[in-house]
Formats: C-alpha cells, structure tokens, sequence
C-alpha cells in the first residue's frame, strides 16, 4: 500500500511539503524514521501533520525534536532519502543501514506524539502515519487538532516536565497566567483585537481558549469556517495579509482597531490597523522591533542602576526579506545587534539562542523571544518579569497565540497605541512575487539568499536593475515549500519598487 512515493518529494524549509495526494507514503515512512529519531535520543519526538500557509490542497508533515525545535538539520538528507526510497524493501533497507551507523541498540523504545491542522486530508496522512508507527512498533499518541506551536510545547514538555503540562490545557493555562499577572486589568480596561483565524486550527484553539483570556482581553474571532477545509487561507490568514498587504475578507475597515491574522496552523502572526482609510500593516519586522525596543528599556534601566553583575545582551535575528527600514531601526536607534539568517525559523532559532534574549522573527510573522534563563537569573533587577515573559511567549517555536498575547502585554505596559507603534518606522516601500519556473532548484543563493549564484545571469540582471533604483533591493530564491521561485523587492517608491519585482519576475519567466 505505502509502496512508492509518486515522485521526489524533498524535505524543505518546513519538512515534506506538497499536494496532500502525493503524501501517504511520505507521511507513513515518516512514521518509521520518527520512530528511529526517538529511539536514538532515547526521547519523545514529534510530527506535526501539516502545510501551514499553503493552499487547501496540500499538506505536509515535520519532525519535533524532543526540546520542541525542528529536527536537527543533519538528519533532514537521511530522512529525505529514506522517505523517498524507490521500493518497500529500500526503504528497509536504508533505515537498517541507519539503525547500524547510528549504533541504535536492539530494544530501545520509542515514543512519538503527533498531531494535525484542519485539512481534509489531515485524517487519512494520520492513519498513515499511524501505520508506520505501529510497524517502527513504537509507543504513540495522536493529539488531533493542534496548532504546530502546541505541538511543540507538548513535546517539550514530555521530555522536560519543568516546562509545563503536555497537554493543550497546560498550554493554555501557562500563556494566560503569565499574560494576567504581566498586565493586570480591569474588564473596561482590557485590550481589543479582531482575529482573522484563517479558517483553520487557530480558530478551533482560540474558541477552547476562551475561557482563560474572557477577563483579560477581548477577542473578536473571524474567519472560523474550520469545519469548511476548503476555505482554509483563502482570501485570508498570515500569508495573504502580507503578500497583498491589504485585509482579509470578514474584517471590516474600522479607524485605529487593531486585527490581526493567524495562518493555517497557528505559527505565524501579522497585525494592521486601518489609520485615515490606509491600510498600515505590522508584520514581523514591526514585532521584532517592538518587542526588541521594549526588552532594550529593561537593558538600559540596568546598565543605569548598575545592580548587574552581567548586563544582559539581547539581540534581533532577520532574513533578506527584512524590510531594510526594520534593520536601520534596530541598529540605529535601538543599538541592537542584527544578525541575517538564511529562511526558515529552524535557522534564526539557533543564531537567537546565543543571547541572553534572542528575539527572532520572518517579515513574514513567523517568530519569537528566546529567554537565556540561565543568564536572566543573574539579573537580580528585572528577573520576574523577563521569567513571566519567558512562560508567555514560546520558547520552543513561533507561535501566532503566544505571540499576539506578547504584542497585547507590550502595548499596555508602554501605554501606545497600535498607531503609534506603526510609527516606529516607515517601511520602505516592498514587493513579494512568486512564479513558477521549470525546475526551481537550479536556483542556488549564497550570502544569506541575497545573492543567486545561479543562475548568474539572473543575478546580473538584479544588478543592473537595482543599480537604476533608487534605494533598490532585490533578491531571488526557491521555496522551500511551494514549487515557486520567490522574488522580493524593496525602493524608495512603490513604483519603482514594483517594477523592479515585475521585471526580474518577467526575466525570469522568459528565461527559466
Ligand atoms: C514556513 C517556514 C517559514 C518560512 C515559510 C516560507 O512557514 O516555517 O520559516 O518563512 O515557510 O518558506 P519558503 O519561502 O521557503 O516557502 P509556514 O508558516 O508555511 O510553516
């Protein structure tokens, strides 16, 4: 039955990722390597059945490791490989052949808990997975419907039970007690935000979590069609939001009102308001410079008492795809250090864990605060606080719940409105593409994905357009989870911002 994938199917940016009708054989022989993955850390590990920001259609499956980060990135070519064996056999084969290199002793047992969004085809990949579990003969637990970030935590959890309770309860109860004692409130002062849910598991997790937050902040669900999969990111949610940088269906344009959207599993978030009829979007270079300019304060009152034996160093992760105004704003103003990764959380989570607060976020509202707790115990000034941030905001992964409940704790204790916080900065004006191209991994970056060092042509072609642009910016870089080359441009104006994307895109398209 699980005989042969019906093509190559890599695992990218987010794990394996493509149209769910491609995905059993995948999804079961995920089954078999997670179960191999537990057994050789002799720990609980995760899959998380799921395409996230992707059309309906497609779906996809990752692995958890057992302190909640992706899996670790040198057994991502073991995993494809396996996973993508031309024969049953082959693929037994290779996973006896990786049981002997990675000297897994005979009885080791494994344990893997796992979970799904809301997708059609979310049911029948689990049943799989399931399959492959139970031939790995491996102790599992299914836990449905969950956002990827809980998930997470729950793995995290399991195999560190100081972190909380692994159930989505424990999570629940662990961000609302930390955001009520941060920001304690009476029901007329509390906080008011639209959601756009994206039609998908963020609204199934909200809607049980309101019981927790009713005293503490009003929510305004939208876009909750969950039970509608076909829905699921249409004309809404993270991606949409930031792509075309206007609001999603259901959210009405209400002067000065914060919204905010979720993605399809919960783990990316972006905000926007409505000022004087425009549209001003607060994406996740808006949250990284709020949230690094509110712990920067905590910074600076310590250096200034002089009670700390170690000041602590914080510190901003990006990708290219950081508006540059962000950056210039971080080092400039803040006088933050920045450090430029290449795309996917799994890579600016690691350069973020060398600070004693890492803060770490896409342009795209995929990220979070990391809290070096070690580190924050010697600051005898704050520690409570940086403590209850440190159980607010997800320290296994970004995650959309956790990270609006941030935003929310930041804007009350600074006392600023969600305009005044657009104000920070102005963005310059960006463009995001995509287009289809015949085979997109012929596109190779160096330097962080800002530059292409194939196909050189392409990247002469960026240079002598950004060299006519004033402020011109532009790079070029395959997905790792659709089959779409992406092209982001930044300059002084819209317009020649958006020429410069749309030429490079017809370049490309002519050519490739
Ligand atoms: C995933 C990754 C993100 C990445 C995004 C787009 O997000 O977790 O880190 O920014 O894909 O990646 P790419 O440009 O390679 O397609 P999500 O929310 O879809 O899981």
């Amino acid at each position: 039955m699980f005989d042969r994938p019906p093509k190559y199917i890599a695992y990218g940016t987010a794990g394996f990722r493509d149209n769910a009708a491609d995905l059993d054989t995948i999804v079961y022989r995920v089954g078999l390597v997670a179960a191999m993955r537990s057994r050789y850390l002799g720990k609980t590990v995760g899959v998380m059945i799921t395409a996230s920001h992707n059309p309906p259609e497609d779906n996809g499956a990752k692995i958890i490791d057992p302190l909640g980060d992706m899996l670790q990135e040198s057994w991502e070519s073991r995993v494809a490989e396996i996973c993508n064996a031309q024969t049953d056999s082959e693929c037994v084969d290779l996973l006896k052949k990786s049981y002997l290199e990675l000297k897994i002793p005979d009885g080791q047992v494994s344990n893997v808990v796992y979970g799904r969004d809301t997708r059609a085809s979310g049911p029948r990949l689990a049943e799989a997975l399931q399959a492959g579990l139970l031939r790995a003969e491996s102790s599992s637990t299914d836990f449905g419907l969950v956002t990827t970030p809980q998930l997470h935590y729950i793995t995290r959890c399991i195999n560190d039970p100081t972190f909380g309770e692994p159930t989505v309860d424990g999570y629940f109860k662990k961000i609302s007690s930390a955001f009520s004692k941060l920001t304690p409130r009476s029901p007329l002062t509390r906080s008011s935000v639209t959601v756009d849910c994206a039609n998908g598991v963020g609204a199934v997790k909200l809607l049980e979590m309101m019981p927790y937050i009713n005293d503490l902040a009003e929510l305004n669900l939208v876009n909750v069609q969950y039970t509608d999969p076909d829905s699921l990111n249409v004309e809404c949610g993270a991606d949409y939001v930031k792509t075309n940088q206007h609001l999603p269906k259901n959210v009405q344009p209400e002067h000065d009102k914060l919204c905010c959207s979720l993605d399809g599993d919960a783990d990316r978030i972006v905000f926007y308001l409505v000022h004087d009829g425009n549209f001003c979007l607060l994406d996740g270079d808006k949250i990284a410079s709020l949230a690094a300019g509110f712990f920067r304060r905590f910074q600076e009152d310590s250096e200034h008492t002089g009670e700390l034996e170690k000041p602590i160093d914080i510190g901003v992760v990006q990708t290219a795809y950081a508006n540059g105004s962000s950056t210039n704003y971080i080092k400039s103003d803040l006088h933050l250090p920045v450090d430029c990764t290449k795309t996917g959380v799994k890579h600016l989570h690691h350069v973020a864990q060398k600070y004693g607060i890492g803060i770490y976020f896409e342009a795209n509202g995929h990220g979070t605060v990391l809290f070096n707790q070690d580190r924050i115990s010697d600051n005898h000034v704050h520690s409570d606080v940086l403590n209850l941030y440190a159980e607010l905001v997800n320290q296994t992964v970004g995650d959309a719940i956790s990270d609006l409940f941030l935003v929310l704790a930041i804007l009350e204790t600074l006392n600023i409105t969600a305009y005044d916080w657009f104000m920070q900065y102005v963005d310059l004006p960006n463009k995001l593409m995509k287009t289809r191209v015949k085979d997109r991994n012929v596109f190779k970056t160096t330097d962080a994905e800002r530059r292409l060092v194939n196909p050189e042509d392409v990247q002469q072609k960026i240079d002598e357009l950004v060299r006519n642009t004033p402020q011109g910016r532009c790079f070029v870089r395959a997905s790792g989870t659709e089959d779409v080359v992406r092209v982001y441009a930044e300059a002084q104006t819209q317009e020649s911002c958006d020429a410069l994307a749309k030429e490079v895109c017809n370049y490309i398209a002519a050519n490739y």
